[in-house]
């Protein structure tokens, strides 16, 4: 609009308000998603920020959110980060509105606000990232590959620095969303509400009897009773590994527990790679949900 046009031409610095008012128009183009899966994009955009910050790699300080290098070629066409063009597409409406804002804040604000809409915990989040080159796109490999056991999951997020119980409380995200056999060659959602924000992928995976699917594409698990409902090989190791099994069963018993440690994980996710001097707050703000904003 003009009067934003004006704003940039004096030097528009935003506030946290501003970041609201994105947040708003967030929540409102996840939801108007039609026939798109169940209804909604928030799931996949869930995807897009964790993919676009999950390529970091603490021992060289490359990747992460920070320049959102997946708008470039090749990253875009990784074989991780194939469907996210959908995610990136619903984005990029927002950001001709809001121009001012870099696509590593507004992926990573998508990320939170599709996290807390759908009845998440709250996520601290800041911004400050801005955008990159061509140049600075990371090699491709540094996503993890579903079909690998405990010691392939450890070294990727371990590479992004993050622990055992950390690794374990991010993986509840797989509560929301499903898999595609035209993106990741995987089908079918993890739980029955996959647009709602729950510890149920900790509970089914416990409660349920999972067996190895029988189709020809890649090995997965389905439950038992219902055939409706899957499992990723690196999901399955939850379960299987001690050391996270611990933490996946404290999570199915205590959703309280599980809100709090994924919120502390997906915040520090999202502000990987990005130089804390560069954050315009030197602590994380709590955005507000929609329903709070209008009660
Ligand atoms: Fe996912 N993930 N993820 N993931 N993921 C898929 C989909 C989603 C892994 C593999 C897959 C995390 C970790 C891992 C979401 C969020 C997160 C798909 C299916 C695969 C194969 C893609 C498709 O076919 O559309 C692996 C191997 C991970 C390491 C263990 C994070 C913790 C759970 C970090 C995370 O936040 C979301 C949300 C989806 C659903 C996307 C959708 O379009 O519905």
């Amino acid at each position: 609009s003009a009067a934003q046009t004006a704003k940039v031409a004096t030097n528009f610095v935003p506030t946290k308000e501003d970041y609201q008012k994105v947040y708003n128009r967030i929540a409102e183009v996840i939801d108007d998603a039609d026939d798109y899966d169940n209804g909604s994009f928030g799931p996949v955009v869930v995807r897009l920020a964790w993919h676009a910050s999950g390529t970091y790699d603490k021992t060289t300080g490359t990747g992460g959110s920070n320049y959102a290098t997946m708008r470039f070629q090749p990253e875009s066409l990784h074989g991780a980060n194939a469907g996210l063009h959908v995610a990136r597409e619903v984005l990029e409406k927002i950001k001709q509105e809001f121009s001012w804002i870099s696509y590593g804040d507004l992926w990573t604000l998508a990320g939170v606000a599709a996290v807390q809409e759908m009845a998440g915990p709250k996520v601290p989040w800041r911004p400050g990232r801005i955008d990159g080159f061509e140049s600075h796109v990371p090699p491709d490999g540094r996503l993890p590959d579903a079909s690998q056991g405990a010691p392939h999951i450890r070294d990727i997020f371990y590479r992004m620095g993050f622990d055992d119980q950390e690794i374990v409380a991010l993986c509840g995200a797989h509560a929301l969303g499903r898999c595609h056999t035209d993106r990741s060659g995987y089908d079918g959602p993890w739980t029955f509400s996959p647009t709602t924000f729950t510890n149920d992928f900790y509970k089914l995976l416990f409660d349920e009897k999972w067996v190895w699917k029988k189709w020809n594409g890649p090995k997965q698990l389905e439950d038992k009773k219902t055939k409706s409902l899957m499992m990723l090989p690196t999901d399955y190791v939850l379960t299987q590994d001690k050391s996270f099994k611990k933490y996946a069963k404290a999570y199915a018993d205590d959703v309280d527990l599980f809100f709090k440690d994924f919120s502390a994980a997906y915040s520090k996710l999202l502000e990987l790679g990005v130089p804390t001097q560069q954050f315009v707050a030197s602590e994380a703000w709590i955005m507000q949900t929609v329903d709070e904003q209008t009660s």
